[in-house]
């Protein structure tokens, strides 16, 4: 049997091509909070070893968070986001601050 270009069958139901059904996963910021205990110098490492800023950039985002309250550490599929938050989680711990990590969708 001849299709036509409509791939039309003789039964009268047309057909369409399935959709490709690959989605981006969705993303998630990483959030570090205020507070009145933890060091400056703290989160500054913080940012540093777990985000992987420049000093002079991790001095900036914690001034930000210092200032306003909350900031972005970085954007991340959510395995990566979690790990990154109870690393960050774990190192405050560890060292007896309160510094609080977090994360939302993006
Ligand atoms: N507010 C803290 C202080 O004055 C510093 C600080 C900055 C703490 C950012 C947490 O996420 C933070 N020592």
């Amino acid at each position: 049997m001849k299709e036509n270009s409509q791939n039309n069958r003789d039964d009268g139901l047309a057909l369409e091509e399935a959709k490709p059904k690959l989605k981006r996963p969705p993303l998630y910021k990483v959030l570090v909070l205020n507070d009145d205990y933890t060091p400056m110098e703290f989160v500054v490492y913080v940012l540093e070893v777990f985000f992987g800023m420049s000093h002079d950039k991790a001095t900036q985002i914690m001034l930000h968070v210092h200032t306003r309250g909350v900031g972005v550490c970085g954007v991340y599929t959510r395995d990566i986001a979690e790990t990154k938050v109870a690393q960050v989680t774990q190192c405050a711990q560890e060292n007896q601050h309160p510094l609080k990590c977090t994360m939302e969708e993006a």
